[in-house]
């Protein structure tokens, strides 16, 4: 709870009470503030509106006795006490909008590449379905900040409510572009792009039609790289990464794609 004083008593010799001090509180740029009880939205603090904004004016303080004074009075012994501060429960939401979001299936190591380029620290297990909500991470570079959203992997039919459900979707819908992760040591890893876009267009179309790059994870696991040819000769209109988390290799390059794909400047 953040509790501003109260303004105090007014008082003799033409005092007036002094109002209660303002209490600030530091939000993030991308906080949305609503009204417990009714969940209006009060104030967005998004990077663009007012970066300070003042809701509870805190306790006026008391007009002094000299202010009560009248032909009769003129030292009343009344003076006004000071207003106590207002109050009310706000519900606070962050609400940042990822630059770029990840999507692929369980296990494509989604959660190991944000580990890899921010400084988010999410749990990685080689099992599926390990994240099991969104993560967020700054990937700093060029002086850039990129922020990048990890969510639950989508599964074939998630769309109609298979595995964690889609609704995770709508965290990277308002984002610049999509980075899928391919895992090129599944069987199937020719099949898992076009099966990515079903879900994500049966859930938007919109999402479908953002920007993207596609990474081929785990090419240490394709040692001869006839798998990432082979994906990227499927998918000749699309562009198309390998990407290996542990052995760490054409990560500068990543990282530069990334920035491109959030539209956002390289300054040198
Ligand atoms: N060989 C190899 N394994 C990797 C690589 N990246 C991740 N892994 C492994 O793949 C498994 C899954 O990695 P995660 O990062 O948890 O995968 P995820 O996509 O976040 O999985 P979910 O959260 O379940 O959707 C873990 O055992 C990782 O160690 C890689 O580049 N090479
Ligand atoms: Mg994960």
């Amino acid at each position: 709870m953040f509790k501003a004083q109260n303004g105090l008593p007014g008082s003799g010799q033409k005092m007036h009470g002094k109002n209660g001090e303002f209490v600030y509180v530091f939000v993030p740029p991308g906080t949305i503030v609503r009204d417990k009880a009714t969940g209006e939205i009060l104030h967005d603090f998004s990077a663009d509106s007012e970066p300070q904004w003042t809701y509870l004016v805190g306790g006026r303080g008391g007009q002094g006795n000299w202010h009560f004074r009248s032909a009769k009075h003129q030292a009343p012994r009344y003076a006004q006490p000071g207003m106590p501060a207002q109050q009310n429960l706000l519900t606070i939401e962050l609400n940042i909008i990822a630059d770029l979001g990840f999507v692929g299936f369980p296990n494509a190591g989604k959660s190991t590449l944000l580990t890899l380029l921010t400084n988010a620290t999410p749990k990685v297990a080689p099992y599926p379905f390990t994240t099991k909500i969104p993560n967020l991470g700054v990937m700093r570079v060029y002086d850039q900040d990129v922020v990048l959203a990890d969510i639950p992997g989508i599964i074939e039919g998630a769309s109609h409510g298979l595995g964690l459900g889609i609704q995770f979707l709508k965290h990277i819908a308002r984002t610049k572009g999509l980075v899928f992760l391919v895992d090129l040591s599944e069987e199937t890893y020719l099949d898992t792009f076009s099966t990515l876009m079903a879900e994500l267009t049966d859930f938007s179309a919109e999402l479908s039609l953002k920007p993207r790059i596609i990474l081929g994870s785990k090419t240490d696991l394709d040692e001869d790289g006839s798998r990432l040819e082979a994906l990227k000769a499927s998918l000749s209109a699309e562009t198309v990464f390998g990407v290996s988390s542990f052995h760490r290799d054409r990560l500068d390059d990543i990282r530069r794609e990334f920035l491109r794909l959030a539209e956002k400047e390289i300054v040198l």
